[in-house]
């Protein structure tokens, strides 16, 4: 008897336990869970997953040129310390497009203007690229909302999922490129695929857009694949910019993880994006390199050596040398709206140093009269920070891109587009 009731006792105290962490997770800042920290500590322990653990460090100044001026005003920053950010990260991080021509050219290959049921017209494109005597084709699928009375805003998502997860015939669904959802809120909804500009892996850059474009020997700081992806994503702009049901200045680039670190510089490189969503783009991406927390530059250098240009390798365990930290991407983004956000579980691509990179990059929205402002201190769990044209959110759960990160993605859009 007194032995069930201690049993009792027992089972009611640790629903007591769970219940106050649920609650203390879902109303105060968001911090990582002791379990999660284990876990991910156990299964890699050469990388660090405790706060205790991130070393000190002085972030360099967004707001102070090469030369030590204080950038006090939107002139200094656009025409000057914006440049010489962006040189910066050509030259360290993604590195350079080759000046090489190229011939482009759009074709309509499939237009169904009942698709969805009647909800959508879906319009795919072909856009070539010629070089060199070889060619390349980039596949776009648009979806645009048939109840439309003028231009539709719209996505366009850089896919580094496959085909499975945007099936233009949605015979398949996926939350991944959630269509319908778009569509039925005005949205257009636009993908291509990586792939289709450069394949994921290291071939010495002799496939994709780079077989047609780069120049040999390579330099130092010739483009990537994150760059070539990004270069896709302009290519599809410029295709969207003709396109009369879309709004071209409303248009936002979205990206997941890898390609969240290509919106990134997609819209860092391209101002006619006018939105750019970093969902969980972690190192290389929204993370402080700094803080040396989940992925590091040596590690991404090492998994991906294609990814970032050859220069970046100088950084490897060598964060402090960089001229700059990720904030300063997140900054090229301004006065454009930015959307970055992260996932509880994935710790991997350091939720607390996208927020704090995002938090760093506010005073270049400020200063550019955007009406930005967010606390240092992390917002809770599922609970949606927006503020002028920055937002963030960090989602329960692991590394992905779900209908309820677009369903933020869409709140936000909604506003910053209005
Ligand atoms: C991981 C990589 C991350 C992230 C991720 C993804 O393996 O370490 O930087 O990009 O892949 O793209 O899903």
């Amino acid at each position: 008897m007194k032995f069930k009731y201690l049993f009792h006792l027992s089972i009611l105290f640790s629903l007591l336990l769970i219940s106050s962490k649920i609650l203390s997770q879902t109303t105060g800042s968001w911090q990582a869970s002791k379990l999660t920290v284990e876990k991910l500590t156990k299964d890699r322990p050469e990388f660090n997953y405790s706060e205790e653990k991130v070393p000190s460090f002085i972030l360099p100044d967004v707001l102070k040129t090469v030369d030590g001026w204080k950038v006090t005003n939107s002139d200094l920053w656009t025409n000057v310390r914006r440049q010489e950010i962006l040189e910066m990260f050509r030259k360290n991080v993604f590195g350079r497009v080759p000046e090489t021509p190229y011939q482009k050219n759009f074709k309509v290959v499939n237009i169904d203007k009942k698709a969805l049921g009647g909800a959508a017209t879906l319009k795919q494109v072909d856009i070539t690229i010629s070089a060199s005597g070889k060619s390349l084709v980039i596949h776009l699928t648009l979806f645009t909302p048939n109840n439309a009375i003028k231009p539709s805003p719209a996505f366009l998502l850089i896919d580094n999922r496959g085909p499975a997860n945007t099936d233009p015939l949605r015979k398949v669904k996926s939350e991944f490129w959630p269509v319908e959802e778009a569509i039925a809120r005005g949205y257009g909804m636009a993908v291509f695929s990586n792939s289709d500009l450069d394949p994921d892996d290291f071939d010495d850059f002799k496939n994709g857009i780079h077989g047609l474009l780069d120049k040999t020997p390579r330099a130092d700081d010739a483009w990537g694949t994150l760059a070539a992806w990004a270069w896709g994503a302009s290519r599809c702009m410029d295709y969207l910019v003709t396109d009369k049901s879309i709004d071209k200045d409303k248009v936002a680039v979205v990206g997941h993880s890898r390609g969240g670190k290509t919106a990134l510089w997609a819209g860092a490189e391209d101002t006619r994006f006018s939105m750019v969503v970093a969902n969980e783009s972690g190192a290389g991406g929204a993370a402080l390199s700094r803080r040396r927390f989940g992925e590091t530059i040596e590690r991404i250098n090492t998994a991906f050596p294609h990814w970032f240009c050859t220069n970046y390798k100088k950084y490897s365990n060598n964060e402090n040398a960089l001229p700059f930290d990720m904030h300063m991407l997140l900054a090229l983004v301004a006065p454009r709206s930015l959307y970055v956000d992260c996932a509880s579980e994935d710790l991997w691509g350091d939720p607390r140093g996208c927020y704090l990179s995002l938090y760093n990059a506010v005073p270049v929205f400020k200063l550019l009269g955007t009406n930005s402002d967010i606390q240092e201190t992390m917002p809770p769990l599922n609970k949606q920070v927006v503020s002028g044209k920055v937002a963030f959110h960090i989602r329960d759960g692991v590394h992905n891109m779900l209908l309820k990160d677009w369903n933020w993605f869409m709140d936000f859009a909604d506003i910053s587009f209005r």
